[in-house]
């Protein structure tokens, strides 16, 4: 016999939230039945197999700090629901593969290891606790939501992992990734426009920064012809300053400045237009549709534009602001 519990816990990043959770026997599991039975195994710096569920006697989990192994846990059973509830809330979507089936999370894999990752295979998640001298855990709200977008995207336009369309998959994680931290609006991990800014131990730097993607010394702020040759990472750049100029504009309320691009200046935005943003619910929406409706597999960042443009059409209608917002974002980062 199995039932839903109200349990709550205390994250490392999330700090104290509501977990749901799974009664067994007496046990507590970190199992949610509401979102599609997810769960949360302990890989004890193991690198193979499932690793076990994590269990609790008073259905009060963790308690903060990393010397509770199930602290870490708490942080990705939450990010998988705060993602369920983002998806399906937002956007309709019944789980990654809109199936109703929640995905797994294995933390604590391997020692020191800085990286989390999607597979396809396992249809899981799997967390590194990072090396704890530059690296927290990788199982920020924002890095799970990257991470099980990459899901959602194989199940859809599964933009191929390589040139432009690599690019694009990697800025769709980055996008949603981003519009789930603002979903959950959690005071301990106040949302932005930055991947990853909590994995740092010291408190500043980021993965990337959508709002100008080459303060990272790498991502390009605009397109140019040569950008497959790009790693996928730092070709998203584009995609990711499209996104933010969409939602945000030039100077939105609250939100870091960021330029515009000019020809010759691929990895520095350094123009001086200035475009008004239409919010970031129209933006994903928009994204959401683009991506679901209209990219394939070889979908390229002019390809993107299209299939924006489309989503904003279906949406908005032709010539609305939001149509044109979406037209105006593109040429910003040069793709016209
Ligand atoms: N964390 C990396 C990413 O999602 C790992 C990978 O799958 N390339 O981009
Ligand atoms: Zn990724
Ligand atoms: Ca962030």
């Amino acid at each position: 016999h199995t039932a839903a519990a109200n349990g709550t816990g205390t994250g490392y990043f999330s700090g104290n939230v509501a977990l749901t959770t799974d009664l067994v026997s007496g046990t507590y599991y970190l199992r949610d039945p509401s979102r599609g039975n997810t769960y949360t195994t302990n890989m004890s710096n193991g690198t193979t197999g499932n690793g076990t569920v994590f269990t609790d006697a008073d259905n009060v989990w963790a308690n903060g700090l990393l010397s509770n192994t199930a602290t870490i846990g708490v942080d990705a059973q939450y990010g998988t629901a705060v993602t369920w509830d983002y998806y399906k809330n937002v956007h309709g979507r019944n789980g990654i593969a809109n199936n109703g089936v929640g995905a797994y999370n294995r933390v604590h894999y391997s020692s020191g290891y800085n990286n989390a990752y999607w597979s396809d295979t396992c249809f899981c998640m799997t967390y590194g606790d990072g090396d704890g001298t530059t690296f927290n855990p990788f199982d920020s709200l924002d890095v799970a939501g990257h991470e099980m977008t990459h899901g959602v995207t194989s199940r859809t336009a599964n933009l191929t992992y390589s040139g432009q369309s690599g690019g694009l998959n990697e800025a769709t994680s980055d996008i949603f990734g981003t519009m789930v931290e603002y979903y959950a609006a959690n005071a301990n991990d106040a949302p932005d426009y930055k991947i990853g800014e909590k994995l740092y131990k010291s408190g500043t730097g980021a993965l990337r920064y959508m709002y100008s993607p080459n303060l990272d010394g790498s991502s390009a702020d605009c397109y140019y012809s040569t950008i497959a040759n790009l790693d996928v990472h730092y070709s998203s750049g584009v995609a990711n300053h499209f996104f933010f100029l969409l939602a945000e504009g030039t100077a939105g309320a609250g939100m870091p400045t960021s330029k515009t691009c000019i020809t010759g200046n691929k990895l520095k935005a350094t123009g001086t237009a200035s475009l008004t943003g239409i919010g970031r619910s129209p933006a994903a929406k928009i994204w959401y549709r683009a991506l679901t409706v209209y990219m394939t597999s070889s979908t390229t960042f002019k390809g993107a534009r299209t299939a924006t443009l489309k989503a904003a059409t279906d949406l908005y209608g032709t010539g609305s602001t939001q149509y044109n917002a979406v037209a105006a974002a593109w040429s910003a980062v040069l793709v016209n």
